[in-house]
Order: C-alpha cells, then sequence, then structure tokens
C-alpha cells in the first residue's frame, strides 16, 4: 500500500505517514530455535550516518529486549563486501540476520540460503525483488519520497522554466531506484521543467560532484538538481558551491547527515528529505525478535519521511542522522 502524502506550502512541514501492508510475512520452513538470543545487523556501509543512526537505535533496543547484536558492514556500499560478511555470520547462526541488502539481485541467494538454514530475514531500507526471502521489511516509502522531492524543487524553482538533473546511486539499489522513479514521474507533471537523463555516481560524492559541473558547464538553463541520497546530495552541493551557483541551481538532497544538515544552513541545499533511520532500527529488532519467536509480523512497513528546509530546520531536529551514537 502506498502512504498517502500531504503537501504543505513550502517552508512548512512535509509528512508521510509511516503505514503497513497488512500482510504477515512468511518465516519459512528451516528450524528458527525461538530461544536464540543472537541477531545481526548488516548495513549498507560502515560509518555512514543514515546506517550509524540504524545501528544506535537497534543496539538500543536489543540491549533493552536482552539480545546480542552483532553489527557489522561493509567499508563501501558494495554486496561483494556484503556477502562475504553475510556467509561469516551465517555462519555463527544467529536466530535473524537484519539487513540493508546493497543489490536487489545479489544478495537474494546468500539470504536464501540463510532461511533454509533457520535464519530470519529481515530487510531494512533497501530491499530484494525477490520478496518471498524476508519476513518483513521495513523503509521509508521511497517512490513517494522521490514525488516528494520532486515537488519540493518544483515549489522553490517556481514558474522559471529549465533542466533538472536527478543524480542516482548504483543500478540495482532499490531505495534509489524508486526514488528516482517518483521524482522522475512527479516532474512530467510541470511543464516549466525539462528532466535530463537520470545519472548514476556508483554512491561516490566525488563523482556526483563531476557530474554536476559538467552538467552545468553544459546545461546553462539547469535550475535543479535532485541528490537521491546522501552521498549524492552531498557531491552536489560541493559542486554547486565551487561553480558559485548554490542557491540559484535549487538543490533538493535526501537524507539528514551532519554535513547535508550544515549545507541546509548555509545555503548550499534548500531541502532536504529525512528518513526516520532511527525508527528502522528500533522496528527492525523488534521484527527480528518476533521472527525468531515465530510470532507474526506485517510483512511490509513504511516508516515516516519529512521535507526540511531552512525555514523549518530548527523544529526537526529529532530527525537529523548521527554520526556516532
Ligand atoms: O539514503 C540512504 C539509504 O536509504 C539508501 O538506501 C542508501 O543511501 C543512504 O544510506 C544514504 O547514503
Amino acid at each position: 500500500m502506498r502512504t498517502h502524502m500531504t503537501a504543505l506550502a513550502l517552508g512548512t512541514v512535509l509528512l508521510l505517514a509511516g503505514c503497513g501492508s497488512g500482510q504477515i510475512g512468511d518465516t519459512g520452513s528451516g528450524q528458527t530455535d525461538p530461544n536464540n538470543k543472537n541477531l545481526a545487523l548488516i548495513t549498507g556501509m560502515r560509518g555512514e550516518p543514515f546506517y550509524v543512526s540504524i545501528e544506535c537505535a537497534a543496539q538500543q533496543e536489543a540491549a533493552a529486549q536482552g539480545y546480542q547484536l552483532n553489527t557489522q558492514a561493509p567499508e563501501k556500499f558494495e554486496q561483494a563486501e556484503q556477502s562475504q560478511i553475510l556467509g561469516g555470520i551465517v555462519s555463527t547462526k544467529p536466530g535473524a540476520v537484519i539487513i540493508a541488502p546493497t543489490d536487489d539481485k545479489a544478495l537474494a541467494a546468500p539470504l536464501q540460503q540463510a532461511r533454509s538454514n533457520g535464519i530470519q530475514v529481515v530487510e531494512v531500507d533497501t530491499a530484494l525483488e525477490d520478496r518471498s526471502i524476508a519476513v518483513t521489511s521495513l523503509s521509508s516509502d521511497n517512490y513517494a519520497g522521490g514525488q516528494l522531492a520532486a515537488q519540493t524543487l518544483a515549489k522553490l524553482v517556481g514558474d522559471k522554466p529549465g533542466s533538472v538533473l536527478a543524480l542516482n546511486t548504483k543500478a540495482g539499489t532499490s531505495t534509489t531506484d524508486e526514488r528516482a522513479k517518483g521524482f522522475e514521474e512527479e516532474i512530467a507533471k510541470h511543464p516549466n521543467l525539462k528532466l535530463l537523463p537520470t545519472q548514476y555516481t556508483e554512491n561516490e560524492p566525488a563523482t556526483a560532484a563531476q557530474i554536476v559541473s559538467s552538467t552545468l558547464a553544459a546545461t546553462p538553463d539547469l535550475v535543479g538538481v535532485f541528490g537521491t541520497n546522501l552521498n549524492t546530495g552531498e557531491g552536489a552541493a560541493t559542486a554547486l558551491s565551487n561553480a558559485g551557483k548554490s542557491g540559484q541551481v535549487q538543490l533538493v538532497g535526501f537524507d539528514a547527515s551532519p554535513k547535508q544538515v550544515d549545507d541546509l544552513r548555509n545555503g548550499r541545499v534548500q531541502a532536504l528529505i529525512a528518513q526516520n533511520p532511527g525508527k528502522i532500527g528500533q522496528e527492525g529488532v523488534q521484527r527480528a525478535i518476533a521472527a525468531v519467536k515465530g510470532q507474526p509480523v506485517e510483512r511490509e512497513t513504511r516508516t515516516e519521511m519529512i521535507a526540511i528546509t531552512r525555514d523549518n530546520m530548527d523544529q526537526q531536529a529529532q530527525y537529523f542522522y548521527k554520526s556516532h551514537c
């Protein structure tokens, strides 16, 4: 089920209420020991504030419930290293693995193997294309987030005609692919805005910066940029600032890292679509424990997002991400 979006005037909060599918996930046929108190969390990238915020909340929840949580992450947002980490964790036989898969296909086989070994699979943030492997998935409604970004950008640009650019991360990243799609479909409703072909940055801020610099040079009527996640947004802000274009080309980012929040405050970014990673981490652990115990868990849950601008940022500090617990 898609969440309902309430769009208010720019400068006020745009909130997407969390909501679920109502369906119950399948815990699989492998034997899970209901008394297993060991859980694992594998995020998409070590030290990155979105995932740090998930980790902090997940650790807190696991400790409160008397569970051990082994947290690991690849150095880069990269499926080969993440699969290796998963292999090591499966051999320690936790009751559940809570994971943000870095690729919507490549992680399917190792996660299916985990499931066959009686390990419950809980997806947080990103998800596999194959919906039959995880017992439950918790994430923002990323398509709606992309639409919200487009609406926010369109309001910032106003009637001015011009081109807009979306920066995606790596093809096969379920979240940013959905954000880019929502953005593209919503921008199409604004006849003054011409959408340039979406560009992939491999999730590297430096690549995002290069793409924005070359787009600025080739597209004199560029009026807006959407960074579909933290790294693309941070890179875009750097490039616009280096070119002296901050505030002339409107930049809407996704996420709310300390750097993105600073950029919003100092006018290098005009709006951020913030997620609620703390809730995703906390509920991810709660779902994992329920699944280990054989209790029913909702198959899909969407958590809220919020559009933050300089005008309302001080009231929304609870949405800012953490760089350490
Ligand atoms: O935007 C988040 C996350 O939702 C996405 O799946 C990957 O990128 C981030 O971790 C931010 O870098």
